[in-house]
């Protein structure tokens, strides 16, 4: 397979104005016939020959302004069609053939529980017809759907219904007319038995909007949470930038079977049912919140994204960074502020800092790709909303509205680039991002290094920054980026900020300073007493900060820094200079001593006036073993797990009193609610749960069977499950397991949690587990959320999947052979731990590469081959 390259990008020679289509239904014959009106650019020459791409099809029949073309006319591979001589202005019919049934890739048109629906974004469209599959050429859409009145009662396209009505042989039809000019990639379609959940939402301007969403009958009673979140979305995105609904219908589908969490068609959200469903019983907190995010994300997505749109696929994160960047900040201001940002961050800085530091590494606009399902990645989400979140920073709230203002109304329509976007907010500010914009073409994570000094003599304080980007696959040489470093100087005598003055000018008590070049010294001066500097504050920047604190100052900034975010941070590294020590006496097999300053702090934390219970709950978190290995040279899975599992105990064992006080303080018999204070309860308690779980004491015991046999909520009794699972108490963990698989054995997603708790246990069983859970009925490798939820989760775990054996590696590599046959976009995903091989011991390396040479062997699917390409170069 060759790349597509952003430097080729040409402008389309034809662009569609208007396309009809009708669907015929049928699960191994769908006939798709396609009425396009197609317009030359004016720029392009008479004998441009009209490409049009298309994949899986059987051709039917092919005409021009009515007139048929013979197969002389035009010539038809497996990509599509090249027309060689078209009038400047035509309408091409074209009929052809799919099978939805036989589509295991789930992208185009494809069945799921006998229901039909489609994923079109990125390259989906053109296994529906022939068509310039191409963000860029934008039509409105008449769509005709015809399906049986018994197996398909309920047929939806985009836009507003038009027309319904009844046909031969128990048949009938509806159509759909979306006036809004889109891009393939958001047509939908769905047809099957559903059930519907029916609400309304009144625009700013006082338009009726109805509200739908779509299910199977034995869902309807998960629908609540979904409708409000998004009632309050489109509350939120009037609000916040303005942005009001504009059709009179918006439905939302849920769907068992689907790659992605959710697709943002016009009018027609297609959706995960993991991303949808939600109920007390069967959805834990976190779902809860997951659904919430994701119903805003794709519904904002109408204007990041619909009404504005990428001009080509390497813009991918215009639409994507722009509308995580909105979704985050729609959640920060429904649920915990500053407890989203530490998640987000949290994550970003395990998964993301990941990506950046191994082969598949891209800057957020990647020049070159294979295949684009492959580009749908931290970086172009995660790291372009830190861009965009840099960038509303440095222009302030006010002047990034007005650059949002600017964008949407300037752009309405029409299909775009990060510059336009960029440049909006240039415009307002007046500031000069050209050297900002190096976060959008240089991959890779750069590192800062801090070093500060205090000058008694003078009241200065010296604040030396250096920034180094490693060297990512394609771009060995890095320029200096403009990271903006909010911070503070926490005094050691008064615990409070000082006053920072740089350069004679009095910033305030919090302040940006802007790192532009490889290195620079910032010299504060009235500095009155001896800071410790609170760096990076709120995640100012998606860098690596070092600076080398001593425990004395961590647990200092703990308890006095003022920025909330800090605070957590310094309770993280605290822990994390702990956990070295421990990992190197695992290693070295020395006797593992615990760091008492982490035990006071957790003291402190437990025993404290902290009013912020969701906050604490983060504090008392510790760094993932996914995480601490991100901050070791090399990982070595054991040592980590010993390491973290060494301090849980200890805490533990020193705290108990403490950690029972706080389960007993947070328990609860209100009846369930996903609010923020009921959340920040459970996770309280939960925690304190874990770690009384952790040595397995006998009111830990007792406490963890009360809480699963109580059946309160899912939030509580499955984190009652996993800690009974991930203990060494078979006795008490097989009857519940068994329990909750039979009560649930009719629910996908909770028996997705089923098979997730069971693979995620830390103890050597897992492999065979893995396997024998991989013969049950509830599972499916065609299903991606089983996939996820039983494969993706052992490979997260990380002292089974890196076993000694290699056994975990050849497990994965299987699942991947066979995928790459199903489903390529869900294959190549599937070997991301693979890739990571590099950050191994030599012997892990050697197997983990050995299962990568033995992919390439197979004949791949572009998806695939491309990860493992770049995974072995
Ligand atoms: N556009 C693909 C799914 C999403 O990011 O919303
Ligand atoms: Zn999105």
């Amino acid at each position: 397979p060759q790349p597509v390259f952003l430097s080729d990008y040409q402008p389309p020679a034809y662009r569609v104005t208007h396309a009809e289509l009708t669907f015929d239904l049928d699960p191994d014959a769908t006939r798709v016939k396609a009425r396009l009106s197609i317009e030359r650019h004016s720029d392009a020459d008479a004998d441009t020959p009209l490409i049009l791409n298309g994949e899986h099809l059987k051709l039917i029949s092919l005409a021009i302004d009515e007139k048929a073309l013979d197969a002389s006319s035009y010539q038809l591979d497996e990509k599509g069609l090249h027309i060689a001589q078209v009038p400047e202005r035509f309408v091409l019919e074209s009929d052809v053939e799919i099978a939805p049934q036989e589509n295991t890739a789930l992208e185009g048109l494809y069945q799921s529980n006998g229901m039909y629906c489609t994923q079109c974004e990125a390259e989906g469209f053109r296994r529906i017809t022939f068509y310039p599959d191409r963000p860029d050429v934008m039509a409105t859409f008449k769509v005709t759907v015809i399906g049986d009145q018994q197996r398909e009662p309920v047929l939806l396209a985009n836009g507003n219904p038009i027309e319904r009505g009844n046909l031969e042989g128990g048949r009938h039809f509806a159509t759909w007319e979306d006036p809004h000019p889109k891009p393939c990639y958001l047509f939908a379609l769905v047809a099957g038995n559903l059930h519907c959940v029916e609400d309304h939402f009144t625009t700013m301007s006082g338009r009726e909007v109805t509200l739908q969403i779509w299910v199977e009958k034995d869902n309807v009673d998960k629908t609540e949470h979904a409708m409000s979140s998004l009632k309050r979305a489109m509350a939120w995105d009037e609000q916040a930038y303005g942005r009001e609904y504009d059709l009179d219908l918006f439905m939302i589908v849920a769907v068992n079977d689907f790659n992605m969490g959710a697709m943002e068609n016009k009018g027609l959200n297609i959706f995960n049912s993991a991303a949808v469903l939600t109920h007390p019983h069967t959805a834990t907190d976190a779902a809860f919140q997951n659904v919430e995010g994701i119903v805003a994300h794709e519904y904002f997505h109408n204007w990041s994204g619909n009404r504005v749109t990428c001009r080509d696929w390497f813009q991918l994160s215009l639409k994507e960074g722009f509308t995580v960047f909105r979704d985050q900040c729609f959640s920060a201001d429904t649920n915990s502020a500053p407890v989203k940002r530490i998640q987000d961050v949290s994550f970003f800085r395990t998964a993301q800092f990941a990506e950046d530091a191994g082969p598949t590494a891209h800057p957020i606009r990647p020049d070159r790709f294979i295949e684009i399902t492959n580009f749908y990645t931290l970086t172009i989400y995660e790291k372009g909303a830190e861009v965009v979140r840099m960038l509303r920073n440095l222009v302030g709230e006010e002047r990034f509205r007005q650059g949002s203002d600017l964008y949407f109304e300037r752009f309405d329509g029409q299909a775009v680039t990060i510059e336009d976007f960029v440049g909006c907010m240039a415009e307002v500010s007046g500031q000069d991002f050209s050297q900002f914009m190096r976060w959008y073409s240089q991959a890779g994570t750069p590192d800062i290094d801090a070093h500060g000094e205090y000058d008694y003599v003078h009241g200065e304080y010296h604040l030396t920054l250096r920034q180094r980007t490693p060297a990512t696959p394609g771009q060995p040489n890095k320029l200096p980026l403009h990271i903006p470093v909010r911070m503070g100087l926490v005094g050691t005598k008064s615990g409070q900020d000082l006053t920072l003055t740089l350069n004679d000018e009095k910033l305030g008590k919090d302040a940006v300073i802007h790192l532009r070049d490889n290195e620079k010294t910032f010299i504060f001066t009235d500095v009155a007493e001896a800071p410790v500097p609170s760096l990076l504050r709120e995640f100012s920047a998606p860098v690596k900060l070092h600076y080398p604190y001593s425990r004395e100052d961590l647990a200092f900034l703990l308890t006095h820094d003022s920025d909330g975010f800090n605070r957590w941070d310094a309770g993280q590294r605290l822990a994390l200079l702990a956990l070295d020590d421990l990992i190197a006496a695992h290693r070295n097999g020395v006797e593992k001593v615990m760091d008492n300053r982490v035990t006071e702090a957790f003291k402190t934390l437990l025993t404290g006036s902290m009013s912020d219970k969701a906050v604490l709950a983060e504090m008392l978190t510790l760094p993932s073993e996914a995480y601490i290995a991100e901050q070791q040279p090399i990982v070595d899975v054991d040592a980590i797990h010993a390491a973290r599992e060494f301090v849980r105990q200890s805490l533990a064992v020193a705290l108990r009193k403490e950690f029972i006080a706080v389960y007993e303080a947070n328990v609860t018999e209100q009846p369930y609610a996903p609010t923020p204070e009921q959340i920040a309860q459970r996770s309280l308690k939960n925690i304190a749960l874990a770690y009384l779980m952790s040595i397995e004491d006998e009111q830990g015991l007792a406490l963890c069977e009360a809480q699963f046999s109580a059946d309160h909520n899912m939030t509580d009794v499955r984190q009652a499950l996993t800690l009974l699972v991930h203990s060494d108490r078979d006795d008490l963990a097989s009857p519940a397991l068994k329990a909750f698989g039979e009560k649930w054995a009719h629910d996908p997603l909770v028996m997705d949690q089923w098979f997730t708790i069971q693979v995620s246990r830390p103890q050597a069983d897992v492999l065979e587990r893995v396997k024998y859970l991989m013969q049950h009925p509830a599972f499916s490798l065609k299903n991606p959320n089983k996939v996820r939820a039983l494969i993706g989760a052992f490979a997260q775990n990380r002292v089974n999947f890196h076993r000694l054996d290699g056994q975990g590696y050849q497990l994965l590599t299987d699942v991947v052979i066979e995928l790459n046959r199903l489903n390529p976009e869900i294959a190549a995903r599937l070997i991301t731990p693979l890739t990571r091989w590099q950050r191994f011991d030599e012997t892990r390396q050697g197997l983990m590469r050995s299962q990568l040479e033995r992919i390439q062997k197979e004949p791949l699917s572009s998806n695939v081959y491309e990860v493992v390409e770049k995974a072995l170069a």
